[in-house]
């Protein structure tokens, strides 16, 4: 029987690695769709009829033909519909989703403009680089304090935030972030890589397509 889920993204990609990072805790296999980006696959009618933004991820929901995205949103989803991860009560989803939203307003752009910069994926100079660097930087200071006598971000488990969230922080030492600075951060990050389903990036995100094991 084919996979319930098909994911398309590209390796290098944070937002992708979130979506199957959650696919993978969640204990569900997906066949993934490389888009060559550099080619500019993403920009063409065929990935913009399913994913209206240009973009990567996209999801597709084959029991239901849904086709998802923005990572934050789909996530969401994927709570939703597995019954996973997704806050054990309103004001834990409510948290769930507050965190959510800051992450990309805060902590993603920043750890990831930064990312980009220091791969040489976009350049960018040095002052720009140092904004952003100062950015992300405040939005880790305010994560790591969060974290202080926690184990995850929401509740007494694991939720979509901390997987969201993890899917920047795992990208920061890349970015030119220093975890050291942020012992309350490393030590959450340690939980979630043990959760069981854990994969690291190039696990899950292969440089070509691959079909659900
Ligand atoms: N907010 C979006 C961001 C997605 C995103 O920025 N994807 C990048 C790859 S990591 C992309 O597709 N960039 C191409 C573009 O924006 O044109 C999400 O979370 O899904």
């Amino acid at each position: 029987m084919p996979a319930r889920f098909e994911l398309h993204g590209i390796a290098f990609s944070g937002p992708t690695y979130k979506v199957g990072l959650m696919l993978s805790l969640a204990g569900e296999p997906f066949d993934y769709v490389h888009v060559n980006m550099m080619a500019g696959e993403h920009k063409q009618p065929p990935h913009l009829s399913k994913q209206r933004y240009g973009q990567v991820p996209l999801l597709i929901d084959r029991n239901n033909g849904r086709h998802l995205c923005q990572s934050a949103a789909i996530l969401e989803y994927l709570a939703d519909t597995l019954g996973k991860f997704g806050g054990a009560t309103l004001d834990e989803r409510l948290q769930v989703r507050e965190w959510l939203y800051w992450d990309f307003d805060r902590l993603a752009s920043q750890v990831y403009r930064c990312r980009t910069i220091k791969l040489g994926i976009r350049p960018a100079p040095q002052e720009v680089y140092d904004a952003h660097a100062a950015g992300g930087d405040a939005a880790l200071k305010v994560l790591d304090q969060h974290l202080v006598g926690r184990d995850w971000i929401v509740g007494e488990s694991a939720t979509i935030a901390d997987i969201d969230i993890y899917g920047v922080t795992g990208y920061a030492e890349e970015g030119g972030f220093d975890l050291a600075a942020y012992p309350n951060i490393q030590a959450w990050m340690k939980r979630v890589e043990a959760l069981p389903g854990f994969a690291a990036t190039k696990a899950l995100l292969p440089m070509e397509s691959r079909a659900a094991a």
